[in-house]
């Protein structure tokens, strides 16, 4: 069976395992999915059961530095804090880190800032992971293509192999065993108008991993209808695009965001990431757009949503949710 390791060396084959410089430090982009990976076909590899399509989150995201460490140990350091290496999160990177020694010896300093809460569902991980790789490809002037890079950010998270882009991004699930045909990829075109707003209702870390929220919901019987879901949501979501409908990919996006938490209401135990005011934002969205107002929500594993409407309605979602924060990733400066 294909591990990590061995596609980590297919990857790296004949590249420098010595760093080309002394740090190398990368931004990536945290990203939404508006069609959703929930599941996966082999849990090693983080090789989904379906595809996914996702938006960046413009300069919102992880900025990662990496050096070589001075002592026998990696030192984590997120948000100017060091990572106790008895913490899920140290061990989670250093397992990860292992597979880029070269040498057993060597051991790397990783201080990252994050401007997304971590494990509060906007996707900390996924940028987190994405900028790790990005940096590394730099310290060890690897100069790896996009896939190669995708490929090897879902080792460490599944969602990270979208964090690549400032733009839409379909990660496509593949079918070979060893995953090198699961990897993300760019969509055209760009959306200019488009804009996000992150409501927050809950930013501490969630207390199911997605992970193993994945596993449990696999195993219920609702489960077996998801994956055709999924893929009559990723046609209307790139017709959508294409289109320029935003109707349609409000719509899709929101039925595509519940039907994945419908399945994991129906897990034995149920798994609910609401809270109190995540269902009575949901209610009053409805309301909102009951009168007139395009404006739809997306969900991930936490209690928080992501609002999704057009620039020219901007104001008018701002007076509803004032604490609203907006991104527009099409419109940012970015780095
Ligand atoms: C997504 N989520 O498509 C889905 C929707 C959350 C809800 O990808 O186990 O941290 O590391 O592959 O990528 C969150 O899961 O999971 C996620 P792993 P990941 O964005």
């Amino acid at each position: 069976m294909t591990d990590k390791q061995s596609i980590v060396r297919t990857l790296l084959a004949n590249k420098n395992t010595q760093p080309a410089m002394e740090s190398a430090t990368a931004f990536a982009p945290s990203n939404i999915a508006l069609v959703k990976y929930w599941g996966k076909r082999n849990e090693g590899l983080h090789l989904p059961v379906t595809s996914s399509l996702s938006v960046s989150l413009g300069k919102r995201g992880a900025t990662t530095r990496i050096s070589l460490a001075s002592g026998n140990c990696d030192e984590i350091i997120i948000n100017d804090q060091v990572i106790a290496s008895d913490t899920g999160l140290a061990r989670r990177l250093c397992a990860y880190l292992d597979l880029f020694r070269g040498d057993k010896n060597v051991f790397f300093r990783v201080n990252s800032h994050s401007t997304v809460p971590i494990a509060a569902g906007l996707a900390s991980s996924a940028c987190g992971f994405a900028a790790l790789v990005k940096a590394l490809n730099q310290f060890f002037a690897w100069q790896l293509s996009d896939r190669a890079l995708s490929i090897l950010a879902r080792l460490g998270s599944g969602s990270a192999s979208r964090s690549f882009w400032h733009r839409f991004v379909l990660w496509q699930c593949g079918e070979r065993e060893d995953g090198m045909d699961c990897y993300a990829q760019p969509v055209a075109p760009l959306w200019s108008d488009l804009c996000v707003g992150l409501l927050l209702f809950k930013t501490e870390p969630k207390k199911m991993s997605s992970g193993k929220a994945m596993r449990l919901t696999m195993a219920s019987e609702f489960y077996q209808a998801w994956p055709a879901r999924v893929d009559n949501d990723l046609k209307l979501t790139r017709q959508a695009i294409a289109a320029r409908d935003f109707k349609l990919l409000g719509r899709t996006a929101e039925r595509n965001a519940l039907a994945m938490h419908a399945c994991m209401l129906t897990a034995a135990p149920s798994i609910m990431y609401s809270c109190a005011e995540t269902i009575n934002a949901m209610k009053k969205i409805w309301q909102l757009r009951d009168q007139g107002l395009s404006l739809f929500f997306t969900q991930d594993a936490g209690p928080n949503l992501k609002l999704l409407f057009l620039e020219e309605d901007k104001h008018a979602v701002q007076t509803h949710f004032p604490n609203l924060e907006i991104v527009q990733p099409y419109r940012e400066q970015l780095l």
